[in-house]
């Protein structure tokens, strides 16, 4: 044999030998982030997630969930900058927790611009979900399937509320973005930042007034425990949760494990909706249960609300992008 031709036939063997061991070596356990752990449905969703891609994988793939955004120290406004650094491998991150970085994801904080769960659904599967996926991909970071904290209620500890003059000086605990300071102000609260792992003991302090999160989040942690006794259902927004994967872990996949894990993460996440979705009447009763006001507004009431805060649209819309926000709008119209 011709020594070219050996040596070809050499590098050949090589070539293909390290392209098969590129996608066979899998790291021992991939860190997936989350804020809230099980039973919340949004550790849940993870514990899901990683479930159905060590039985898809045949064991071979080991996510492992890190909770209670542990692995920045607490800070859930940092897990995105983590996420896209590779500090973290995997993340299920609150659209809320990731705005700092991904302004269009305020999108959904705007006040009330999702009246229902059709219309959160228009957004997530339609254009003006493609358009937030495309900003979170032009942030470095691989958007992969929806989940959904749920629709945000507010509770305090003062008394019901049912009319923005209610909250007249509250202090209220809010995260993730200066919008939500904006929609307080426009209330007359006192709005104040904080991250969930100190939202707890401030409220039981009363370092603040109040609160808004899911029933599920209300319940699972005890929130009546602080004193915080009433509860109004204005559901002025809801943050889904976003599936993702950091760029370079992403890419050390083969297209066949890409499209397994994608597909894990799109299961776990209608199934965390579904399910998340149908538990509502039954934390509402148990947080009634607990001795909590909860307080539903009429169309009229939610409406005084909505005009109230108005100004946080004109803000905030040439932040998120007027075409994102009319396509948004659209699709919620045509629902
Ligand atoms: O901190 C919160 O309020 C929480 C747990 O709902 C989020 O991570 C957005």
């Amino acid at each position: 044999m011709k020594k070219t031709t050996l040596l070809a036939l050499i590098s050949a063997a090589l070539m293909a030998l390290t392209s098969a061991q590129a996608f066979a070596q899998y790291k021992d356990e991939y860190t997936v982030s989350t804020v809230l752990p099980t039973p919340f449905p949004w550790g849940e969703a993870a514990e899901r997630w990683a479930d159905l891609v060590a039985e898809r994988s045949d064991g071979e793939i080991n996510f492992k969930v890190y909770p209670n955004a542990e692995l920045v120290s607490g800070n859930q406004t940092r897990e995105f900058p983590a996420l896209r650094s590779g500090v973290i491998d995997f993340a299920i991150g609150s659209t809320i927790n990731w705005s700092p970085q991904v302004p269009e994801l305020n999108l959904f904080s705007l006040p009330f611009l999702m009246p229902d769960y059709e219309a959160i659904d228009a957004l997530t599967q339609g254009e003006a979900g493609e358009m937030v996926f495309e900003a979170v991909r032009g942030k470095g970071v691989v958007p992969l399937a929806w989940g959904e904290n749920g629709f945000r209620e507010l509770s305090n500890s003062k008394g019901v509320i049912t009319e923005p003059s209610d909250l007249e000086g509250m202090k209220i605990r809010v995260v993730g973005s200066p919008l939500f300071e904006d929609t307080f102000n426009a209330l007359g609260a006192n709005p104040t930042q904080m991250s969930w792992a100190d939202a707890k003991p401030a409220l039981s302090t009363g370092a603040v007034d109040g609160q808004e999160n899911p029933l599920s989040v209300f319940d699972i942690a005890n929130i009546h425990e602080v004193g915080q006794t009433y509860l109004t259902r204005w559901h002025y927004m809801a943050d889904p949760l976003i599936f993702a994967a950091n760029r370079n872990i992403w890419a050390s996949f083969s297209p066949e494990d890409q499209a397994m894990i994608e597909q894990a993460a799109i299961d776990a996440g209608l199934w965390e909706i579904e399910g998340s979705r149908s538990a509502v009447p039954s934390l509402r009763e148990s947080i009634e249960g607990h001795g909590v006001t909860v307080t539903e507004l009429t169309d009229a009431q939610r409406t005084a609300f909505r005009e109230a805060t108005a100004s946080v649209y004109e803000e905030w819309t040439p932040v998120i992008g007027e075409d994102l926000v009319n396509t948004a709008r659209e699709a919620i119209a045509d629902r």
